[in-house]
């Protein structure tokens, strides 16, 4: 099995385009769920506004009844200026995580601190049950830290999330970590740092976590800093189902890497970058949806049990 070749791209791709839609210059990095019957995506979204600041982010809903032809929201999710301050003067929300634990979803953004005079970004996690009426929790993270991504279940008692500490010219890494609340997190262990695979030499981050019978299958990003700049990859790992912080195996192999013209070329060159995926286990199928360039949002799908075997053989 060539691993490279599991994830097969939708013909379809993007799915959302900029240019079909005035005033959005950018749309990218879509965080995947299921909503009502419908597949829904948290989608990052930038508008360029010619003043000093020069951009607006926020994030917007894109809704779709097969999961190829998304109706994107007019609106941004959330007026984050109506948030309880110091959210309501952080960086702009994009990069969602969506988990749903019982009833409720919950999202986590990293958000910009230099806006209010800090530096880095910290994770600020949302609550929601029908992304209508959304509770802003909490900063659940201190700066530095991107990609929180929770479990979507309690194991042995406690909530588990995985962070992405590291940002700027550190190395990106990924630490595991638990919490009775999902508010108060400790018991911090360091689980996957990159290097071991070229598509990682600089950074490597995680995806909320899918069940799967052999345990949890996360997809993960990662950087390398070749000559001609810098290069997003995505692939996966696979964690022990009663034990998240024991690595039963990762892919030496990337899943996808920026190959078409519209993931090589766009607002940031050679990115494909994932914020989760969903996983169809009655067909074994994953689909993967991923932002393209930080300029379009893209599909790939795959077999589900392909990507969990090239995680355990370390293909
Ligand atoms: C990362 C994140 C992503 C982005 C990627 C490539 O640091 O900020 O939103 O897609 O860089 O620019």
């Amino acid at each position: 099995m060539d691993p490279t070749k599991i994830l097969q791209r939708h013909p379809a791709n993007p799915l959302l385009d900029p240019d079909d839609f005035p005033g959005i210059n950018t749309l990218f990095n879509p965080s995947p769920f299921l909503l009502e019957g419908k597949i829904c995506l948290l989608v990052s979204v930038t508008k360029f506004n010619g003043g000093p600041e020069g951009r607006f982010r926020e994030t917007r809903l894109a809704t779709s009844e097969d999961g190829i032809h998304f109706t994107l929201a007019d609106q941004a999710l959330i007026d984050q200026e109506s948030l309880p301050p110091p959210v309501n003067r952080l960086g702009g929300i994009i990069d969602n995580r969506v988990t749903k634990i019982g009833e409720e979803f919950y999202f986590i953004s990293p958000q910009g601190t230099w806006e209010i005079g800090f530096s880095g970004c910290c994770a600020v996690m949302y609550k929601t049950r029908d992304f209508k009426d959304i509770e802003c929790v909490d900063i659940v993270t201190l700066p530095g830290n991107r990609g929180s991504s929770l479990f979507p279940e309690k194991i042995g008692g406690f909530y588990w999330r995985l962070d992405r500490p590291g940002e700027g010219e550190m190395k990106g890494t990924v630490w595991i970590s638990r919490s009775p609340d999902l508010i108060h997190w400790g018991h911090f262990r360091p689980l996957l740092a990159g290097g071991y695979a070229m598509w990682n030499t600089a950074k490597i981050g995680p995806t909320p976590p899918i069940r799967v019978a052999e345990g949890w299958l996360v997809i993960l990003h990662g950087v390398d800093q070749p000559c001609d700049g810098t290069h997003y990859y995505i692939s996966a790992m696979l964690l022990d189902a009663e034990n998240p912080g024991k690595i039963l195996g990762k892919m030496h192999s990337y899943l996808l890497a920026p190959r078409e013209r519209y993931e090589t070329t766009g607002q940031v060159d050679n990115v494909v970058f994932p914020c989760g995926a969903l996983a169809f286990p009655e067909r074994d199928e994953l689909w993967l949806y991923y932002g393209a360039a930080d300029t379009c949002v893209c599909l790939a799908v795959g077999t589900l049990s392909h990507v969990v075997e090239a995680c355990l053989k370390q293909l």
